[in-house]
Formats: structure tokens, C-alpha cells, sequence
């Protein structure tokens, strides 16, 4: 009898166990992460109310919570995801400008996830070159991708869709999921929108969502540099001098100078050029009714100056702000079907974007600097049951942090060599011993926007950047003092001991993270063969 009791007993424990393991591995959460291409934080009113109204990503943070000092390691868009997969910097990745291939046979946490035994998938935006790895599913826009009737690469080769790229993305990330729907493994998703990347093409149902608003402008949207040095004032992405008249403005190539000439088209003239071809009839029909007035009007007003600069930011917006309609109605569209299919209950949904964007702050579009609209990123997090609704985070989290937050809600362990922290002590508001101090380097140049190499620290209260290779300057900004850095105070004598830690804790930080004047040498020299070689 005791035999019998001692066997039952021991078969009610192991099969309790067993339940209980079966229990908590359905309970790992499911991932989606949906991150723009350049959606600045300026323009989601859960931040900033007064360009655009994103009620669906808003909800993001009204049952999620809000990272107000979200930030980038290297403000351009290859590195950023290269940064998001491996959650380590970019002299540790591979890619450290948008030129790099990114090695795919790197560990990554959509690898690491999936041999954990999560279903792992990503639609959208791609941009590293090389071959997708670490994915049961994958289908990316091929390089940049395009807005209309786009192409994607997928395993079996290159296909193309009808319609607009974000209801597209979205509409593949819902038939993902609903055709896993009786999966019992765990998901991880990533939706990368093309928006709002230059060339800003609308969808045609939003051509004239903002037509007739006057959008505000930044206080510093005719910035003349003074307070700043050589990189802020030779930087090529100045609404007045570098943004094009015909992609940028979508004002119609007929428009030509005294000598017959198109006034300023870059070589990127091609990119618009190539959507306008990429339009139905009737799409295309549509454009025509729009722009065209707007064309006529602007032929015949004879704009000049600051009265250019202003019609070409008001332009420049509407249709920024045009592409984001689409983007916002999309993220709706897949947190109602989470809400529709109780999804929603164990899925993280994290909104961001691979870096940020000038919306006109210092007469700029574009990204690249380490000032702050460029630097800082919109980050949303909603984790029923982890994450008190309507919460704001205030610490300095970075993009190095998202891989090992998405290995330890997994219940996975987190590699060594991973450099960023899990945020989901952060996220479960308990008591943690965070960093105060955020590292960063940018890297392409010479190139396109002519943005100077630069490193730098940010703290809480400052900022230090080093600007090389072709100067050799030091900048700090005091942003309590002046949030809009314009200023720079690295001479100011009153500065001198806050300039000391700085230095200071920007060594450490080096040290830390492993760069180094060393290898920041080594990487421009090879640079430098790299653009000989392609002739630029
Ligand atoms: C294109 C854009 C640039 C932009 C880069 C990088 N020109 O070259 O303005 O800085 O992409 O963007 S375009 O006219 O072709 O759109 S990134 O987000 O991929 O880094
Ligand atoms: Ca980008």
C-alpha cells in the first residue's frame, strides 16, 4: 500500500510538473516589434501634439509605457538595425554605416530565439544586405524599398505586390499570424515600415490629410549655426540649400533655371523618379490632380529666401506627415486583430523607430548627428500584466538594450558579449542600478549629407561630442541651459570642471564598450580605401 501511495503520489507530482512546465512555456510572450524608417518622436502625439494626431500608436503608450530618453548608438539606418539584432555597438557588428554588408552569420536574438524554440519572422524593411538569417518566415523590401506596388525579397526570390507599402507590410504581418494561428510555440515579429523614409509618398486615399493646415515650425528652423562648429554649418541637409525641388517638394521636373536647367536634382532624383513610374494610371491620375495645383501655384509665386525655406518645410511636412497617416491607421489595424484574436494578452508590441528625424530643428531633414532630434527615437512598449498602463520611463535607454529585454522576457539567456541591459527591470518599475550615461558614433562620411565622423557622451543634463577626421572639434551642450543646442560652451571657462568628468566618463565609456582612438583609425582607413576603390 505505502508502495502504491509513494508511486501515485510521485506521478501526481511529475504530472503536475509537467503541466506546469507546459503552462509556462505557452506563458512566454509573444513579440511583436514594429519600428519605422526615420519617424521622429516629434511627430506621435503621445509626444509632441502639435504636428500630427497618431491615436492607434498612442495607445501604445497609454497601455504600455513611454521611454522619454530613448536613444540610438549610431543615427542611420543600416547600423541601427545591424545595433537591434546583436545588441552590441557598431564597431562590433559589422556594420558601421550604410555601405557595410552585415555579417549574417553573427549570433543575433531572433537566432537565439528560435533555437529557444520561438517561431521567428520579419516583413518590411531589411536594408543590411545580406541574406535574412534566423527567420522561419521573412519577406524584406530589397534595399530601401519602394512606397507603390513594391517588390520583396523573400526565400524563393524577388515578388511583386499591388498597392502601398505600409497597408502592404501589414496586411503579410496579419496573414502571418493568422496562418500560425493554432501554433502553440511563442512568436517574435518585426514590422518594419518603410515610412516615413525620404521620398515621403503618400498613400493615395491621405494625398491631402494635412492640405490647408499650416503646420508649425521649429523655433530654430532658420538656424544660422553660430553658436556651433564646422559639422553643423558644412552639413548638407538644409531645407533652403539641399532638399530638391522635384523629389523632395514634388515639384514637376518641368521647372527649370535661367539656363534650362532643373534647379538642384541630387542623384536621388532617381528614387522619386522611379514611384512616379511605379504608379498605376489611376494613381498617377490622382497625384496629378493633387500636386498639380500646388505645382501651378508655386510656378507662378516666385518664392524666395525665407519665404522658399518656409513653402518648402510646409511641403516637406505634409507629405512626411502624409505617409505617417498610413502607418498610424496600419498599427491600429494590427492591435485590433491582437485585441480580435487574444493575442493581445501575452504579446509585448514595441513601437519605434530606427532613429530619429530633423522635422526642420535647425533649418534640417535627415538624420546623423548626435543632437538631439536625430539622436533620441520614439520607443513604446505594452506588456499586459509586466507594464502598468499609461507609465513613462525617464532613464537613458538605447537601442544596444532591445535584444537582451526580448532574451529575458523570453526566459532566455542573455550572451555575455551582448553590450546593451534588459529593460525589464525598467519596464516592472523595480528598484535597479542603471547607467547614466549613453555612448555614441557615427561614422559615414564623406558621404551623402556631408555629417562629420563624430563620438560622444550624453548624461542626463549634458552632452560632449568630438567631430574628426577632417576637423578636430569638441562640442558641449548644457541641455537644461539650452535644449536646442545651440550653443556650444566647450570654451566656456565656468564649464571647466563639468568638461573634466565628461572626458572623463567618456574614456570610461570607451574602455567600457571597447572603441578606441585605435580602431576608430583603423575603421576610417579602411573607409577611406573602401570609397577609393568605388571611385567616390
Ligand atoms: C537615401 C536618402 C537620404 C538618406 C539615406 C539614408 N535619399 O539615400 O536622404 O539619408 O537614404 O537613409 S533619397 O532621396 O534616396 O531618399 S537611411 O534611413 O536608409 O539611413
Ligand atoms: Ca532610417
Amino acid at each position: 500500500i505505502t508502495t502504491l501511495i509513494i508511486t501515485l503520489s510521485l506521478s501526481t507530482l511529475l504530472f503536475s510538473c509537467q503541466e506546469k512546465k507546459v503552462e509556462e512555456k505557452t506563458k512566454r510572450p509573444n513579440i511583436i516589434y514594429i519600428m519605422s524608417d526615420d519617424h521622429a518622436y516629434q511627430a506621435i502625439s503621445a509626444y509632441d501634439t502639435s504636428l500630427i494626431h497618431t491615436p492607434n500608436i498612442d495607445r501604445l503608450a497609454h497601455e504600455g509605457m513611454r521611454f522619454d530618453h530613448a536613444y540610438v548608438s549610431n543615427s542611420i539606418c543600416s547600423p541601427s538595425r545591424a545595433v537591434t539584432l546583436t545588441g552590441k555597438m557598431s564597431h562590433f557588428n559589422s556594420v558601421k554605416d550604410n555601405l557595410d554588408v552585415f555579417d549574417s552569420t553573427q549570433i543575433t536574438y531572433p537566432k537565439i530565439l528560435q533555437n529557444a524554440g520561438y517561431e521567428t519572422a520579419i516583413v518590411g524593411k531589411w536594408h543590411l544586405k545580406s541574406q535574412p538569417t534566423g527567420f522561419d518566415y521573412w519577406e524584406v523590401l530589397p534595399d530601401q524599398g519602394d512606397y507603390y506596388q513594391p517588390d520583396f525579397r523573400t526565400p524563393n526570390g524577388m515578388i511583386n505586390e499591388k498597392g502601398y507599402v505600409t497597408d502592404i507590410i501589414t496586411d503579410k504581418a496579419i496573414a502571418y499570424l493568422d496562418k500560425r494561428k493554432k501554433n502553440e510555440e511563442p512568436f517574435m515579429l518585426m514590422v518594419h515600415h518603410k515610412a516615413p523614409h525620404r521620398e515621403w509618398m503618400v498613400a493615395m486615399e491621405h494625398l491631402q490629410a494635412f492640405k490647408d493646415q499650416k503646420i508649425k515650425q521649429p523655433a530654430t528652423l532658420f538656424d544660422d549655426y553660430k553658436g556651433r562648429g564646422k559639422a553643423a554649418q558644412e552639413a548638407e541637409m538644409r531645407i533652403s540649400d539641399h532638399m530638391g525641388l522635384t523629389n523632395d517638394t514634388k515639384v514637376e521636373p518641368e521647372i527649370r533655371d535661367a539656363k534650362g536647367f532643373k534647379p538642384f536634382m541630387g542623384w536621388y532624383d532617381f528614387a522619386y523618379s522611379k514611384n512616379l513610374k511605379r504608379m498605376t494610371a489611376e494613381e498617377k491620375a490622382k497625384w496629378e490632380e493633387v500636386y498639380g495645383p500646388i505645382n501651378e501655384d508655386f510656378k507662378n509665386s516666385d518664392l524666395k529666401g525665407k519665404e522658399l525655406t518656409a513653402w518648402k518645410y510646409q511641403r516637406y511636412m505634409e507629405d512626411y506627415l502624409g505617409t505617417l497617416v498610413s502607418v498610424d491607421e496600419n498599427v491600429g489595424r494590427l492591435l485590433d486583430y491582437l485585441d480580435q484574436t487574444g493575442l493581445a494578452e501575452n504579446t509585448i508590441v514595441v513601437y519605434t523607430s530606427d532613429q530619429g528625424f530633423y522635422l526642420g530643428e535647425h533649418g534640417w531633414f535627415d538624420k546623423r548627428f548626435m543632437y538631439e532630434q536625430s539622436f533620441r527615437t520614439p520607443l513604446m512598449v505594452r506588456w499586459p500584466g509586466h507594464i502598468k498602463a499609461g507609465s513613462v520611463n525617464k532613464d537613458l535607454v538605447q537601442n544596444i538594450d532591445y535584444a537582451p529585454s526580448f532574451l529575458e522576457a523570453a526566459g532566455v539567456e542573455i550572451p555575455t558579449d551582448m553590450q546593451g541591459a534588459s529593460l525589464l527591470p525598467l519596464m516592472e518599475q523595480k528598484k535597479t542600478d542603471w547607467r547614466d550615461a549613453l555612448y555614441y558614433h557615427y561614422y559615414e562620411y564623406p558621404g551623402i549629407h556631408g555629417v562629420k565622423r563624430h563620438y560622444g557622451i550624453k548624461t542626463k543634463r549634458y552632452k560632449l561630442i568630438h567631430f574628426y577626421y577632417d576637423v578636430d572639434e569638441w562640442e558641449l551642450y548644457d541641455l537644461e541651459k539650452d535644449p536646442d543646442e545651440m550653443q556650444n560652451v566647450y570654451t566656456d571657462p565656468s564649464y571647466a570642471e563639468v568638461k573634466e568628468t565628461l572626458h572623463q566618463k567618456l574614456k570610461d565609456l570607451r574602455k567600457q564598450y571597447g572603441d578606441s582612438d585605435q580602431l576608430t583609425q583603423e575603421m576610417l582607413k579602411a573607409d577611406l580605401k573602401r570609397l577609393e576603390e568605388l571611385g567616390l
